[in-house]
């Protein structure tokens, strides 16, 4: 049968008479059968990526792409009056994951089954993704966000596992989604579930009442906040998903004939960050159960687990009381006093404890002790890692500690995202690069070739065009493909500084009411969700959502400059707003940001990048050299020795700086109480000239230069092309098929 056929045996009627819900769910129902076909058979040792996080984003498009039908149902559908893209439309997007790190297991599960290596995820199954965003009286509010429909790409299984807290046991069951790898073979991602959660209820706070436990488990994912309310049932939800995992772990080797002295032989497990990290203790406490020594369980449990940090902010790192774990999992205390306790006889060294003299749990240092490898995401990241963040255990173990630069994956990042420039990398240097990214570099002996750098630009304008009648469609605002397109679109983070850019758009505005009229208009286009309870944070939503008012509907300004303020930005925003970026905004204060994972994507869509040098800018950087991309601020070092001498004054920059208190002045102006709060912008602003912790008034005069040279660049239109080419051509490396190549080669050796 060909695949209209199955569409219509699905459909029970033509296809050219079915809505589009019903062809969402014949393609889904056709494309979970070809995914299931084309198993893989497990293979002696496989790695299992543990992971409270999976962005994985709309499955339909990307799963049709690397199964090889996609232009043939595209072809299908066109040739029966339907659009691919407003299929698309009907699948619900599973938003579980906040941002980089849970995106980052998504495209790593797709690189894992398009090299054919023998991985699986494991998760949780959050009812509700990330809350949705919504944009009311210029702030930002959060509503309930459910995904998963009676037909969806969640597979109910047989697996059940029981799992023990404090007081109460409960099942969890495991729920399975196909993760077909490019022209390869199927791997799966398992998410545990209860039975028994309650969708109807959305409230937070619960406390130890089973009922409530029962109902909450895995409704929620939790913001990557600090607020207090609700740690205990992240707790929870972290052993479920360990004990879950764990004993599946074991079952599988078991049954492939591990007699579990010999676990690593069979199993690698990778630890996403601290959130998975109480399976070493939850392993160590089954191995015992089936019987073998402490000692031995912790040897094996030591050799099969590695763990990945994807970040060096302080109060990011878990801690846990050691009182709330015996609220929870008090079967897990006295392994991890065990394990707490060998550290301390054989390391003086206090802060390397695992236990600290507050009985407050370190949990990354239970990983770096008790894990055979730690890496960082990028080079700059690893470099802070061992040479301050983590020195302390670098000097302990430094044969453990490497470097494995993030990636993305091109299916999604490229094939799907932008057909247009897809399909003109087919014509001019073939499809190799689909399987070997580097082929991409071919495109360099073109750079100086007339017709390629227009096409470019044509790809480009076409891109600008069609985020236009997107943004039109869904939030009713007008711009034109004829400004340049600056994005900043990622977690609203002090750190990630969007109030940096907010004030150079103050400073651009109170400029051109002065009558300075830039030579290039600009549209400032920002995505970003705040974690509830991250107050500064909602509070710089809530600046960029004034100046949107202020400037939009201003028309001396307007012509020049435009703000807009992307509701809900998510992985399928991320798709279209990515492909028609002229400059990508990547400018966190230099030794905060790990290493970012949405630069790669905007210069592998031929953006040029305007950013500091950190994360993984510095490898971009080094990649396309200094005369495509702009970069600027304070070097990481610089930042570090302010934070040690403790000498960074932000009012000395505000009180210094004409054009700083300028815009800071700005936010608290009458046309900004006008359509603003007053509490929250005040408080905005005295945090910006009262403590200012991520530095950014220390790089607005290094931004604004730089930002300006970016502009000037752009408007020499062929040399601007150039620009975009070696982007596109460099961004090879930036493929997460490299990137699971070195995990392979150098931790997993699968
Ligand atoms: C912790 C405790 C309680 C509740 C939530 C959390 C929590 C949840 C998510 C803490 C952190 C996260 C996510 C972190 C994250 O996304 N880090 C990013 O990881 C990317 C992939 O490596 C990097 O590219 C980014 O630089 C890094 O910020």
């Amino acid at each position: 049968m060909n695949i209209q056929e199955k569409m219509e045996k699905y459909l029970g009627k033509p296809v050219a008479q079915a809505e589009n819900a019903e062809i969402y769910h014949a393609l889904l129902n056709i494309v979970q059968g070809m995914a299931a076909e084309n198993e893989r058979t497990d293979s002696k040792k496989k790695v299992y990526y543990i992971s409270a996080e999976f962005l994985i984003g709309k499955l339909l498009s990307n799963n049709m792409i690397n199964l090889g039908i996609y232009g043939e149902v595209k072809d299908i559908l066109e040739k029966n009056g339907k659009d691919i893209g407003e299929i698309e439309e009907i699948e619900p997007e599973p938003s579980l994951g906040n941002g980089g790190l849970g995106r980052l297991a998504a495209c790593f599960l797709d690189s894992i089954a398009t090299l054919g290596l023998a991985g699986d995820g494991i998760g949780l199954n959050y009812h509700l993704g990330l809350f949705k965003q919504v944009f009311e009286n210029n702030l930002q509010k959060e509503t309930p966000n459910p995904w998963i429909e009676k037909d969806s790409w969640l597979k109910k299984t047989d697996v059940t596992y029981p799992v023990e807290f404090k007081g109460l046991k409960v099942n969890a069951r495991m729920y399975d989604v196909e993760v077909t790898g490019y022209n390869n073979k199927t791997n799966k991602l398992h998410l545990f579930d209860l039975d028994s959660v309650d969708d109807t209820i959305v409230e937070d706070g619960i406390d130890f009442n089973k009922e409530d436990i029962e109902k909450n488990l895995t409704l929620f994912l939790y913001p990557d906040d600090s607020d207090e309310q609700g740690r205990l049932l992240r707790i929870y939800q972290q052993y479920f998903m360990v004990s879950s995992g764990a004993q599946l772990i074991l079952d599988e080797c078991t049954a492939k004939g591990s007699n579990l002295y010999d676990l690593p032989d069979y199993a690698v497990i990778q630890i996403n960050d601290t959130h998975p990290t109480m399976v070493i203790p939850e392993l160590i406490r089954l191995l015992m159960a089936r019987g073998m020594d402490m000692d031995d369980a912790i040897d094996v449990v030591s050799r099969t687990c590695a763990y990945t940090n994807h970040t060096i902010l302080a109060e990011a790192l878990e801690k846990w009381p050691v009182y709330y774990l015996k609220k929870v999992v008090p079967q897990l205390v006295p392994i991890i006093e065990v394990l707490d306790d060998k550290v301390r006889r054989k390391f003086e060294d206090e802060s390397v404890a695992i236990i600290d003299r507050n009985d407050t749990v370190h949990m990354a240092h239970i990983d770096i002790h008790y894990g055979f490898s730690v890496n960082g995401v990028a080079a700059l990241h690893t470099e802070i890692l061992k040479n301050s963040e983590l020195n302390n255990f670098y000097k302990i173990y430094p044969e453990k500690f490497n470097n494995k630069t993030n990636g993305i994956t091109f299916r999604r990042w490229l094939l799907h995202c932008n057909p247009r420039l897809t399909a003109f990398l087919d014509e001019t240097i073939g499809e190799g690069y689909k399987k070997d990214a580097s082929e991409l570099e071919k495109l360099l002996q073109f750079k100086d070739d007339e017709k390629v750098l227009e096409k470019l630009l044509d790809i480009k304008r076409k891109n600008k065009e069609a985020l236009c009648a997107y943004l039109k469609e869904t939030q009713n605002v007008e711009i034109s493909p004829d400004t340049i397109f600056d994005i900043q679109v990622k977690r609203l983070h002090e750190y990630k500084r969007q109030q940096l850019n907010a004030l150079y758009i103050i400073d651009k505005y109170l400029e051109i009411k002065a009558g300075k009229i830039p030579a290039a208009p600009v549209t400032a286009i920002f995505g970003a969700k705040a974690a509830p309870a991250y107050v500064i944070a909602k509070d710089i939503i809530h600046l960029i959502l004034c100046l949107q008012e202020i400037i939009n509907n201003d028309p001396e300004v307007s012509p020049y400059l435009k703000v807009v303020m992307v509701e809900n930005y998510n992985v399928t925003k991320a798709g279209k707003l990515i492909p028609a970026c002229d400059i990508s905004e990547q400018i966190s204060l230099a030794s905060k940001e790990a290493s970012g994972t949405g630069n790669m994507k905007f210069m592998l869509n031929g953006a040029v990048t305007l950013g500091t040098e950190d994360g993984a800018n510095v490898e971009i950087h080094e990649c396309v050299g200094d005369d495509n991309i702009f970069v600027f601020g304070a070097s990481s070092d610089e930042v570090i020795e302010h934070y040690a001498k403790a000498d960074y004054v932000a009012k000395d920059y505000y009180e210094d700086n004409p054009a700083i208190k300028a815009a800071v002045d700005f936010i608290t102006s009458d046309e900004m109480l006008e359509v603003g709060c007053e509490e929250n912008l005040e408080r905005l602003q005295k945090e910006l000239i009262n403590k200012d912790w991520f530095m950014t008034l220390l790089d607005f005069d290094s931004y604004k230069e730089t930002k300006e040279k970016a502009l000037e660049a752009y408007a020499d239109r062929k040399e601007w092309a150039k620009k975009a080419l070696v982007n596109i051509a460099k961004a090879g490396f930036f493929s997460s098929d490299r990137t699971i190549e070195e995990y392979n080669r150098d931790i997993w050796h699968l």
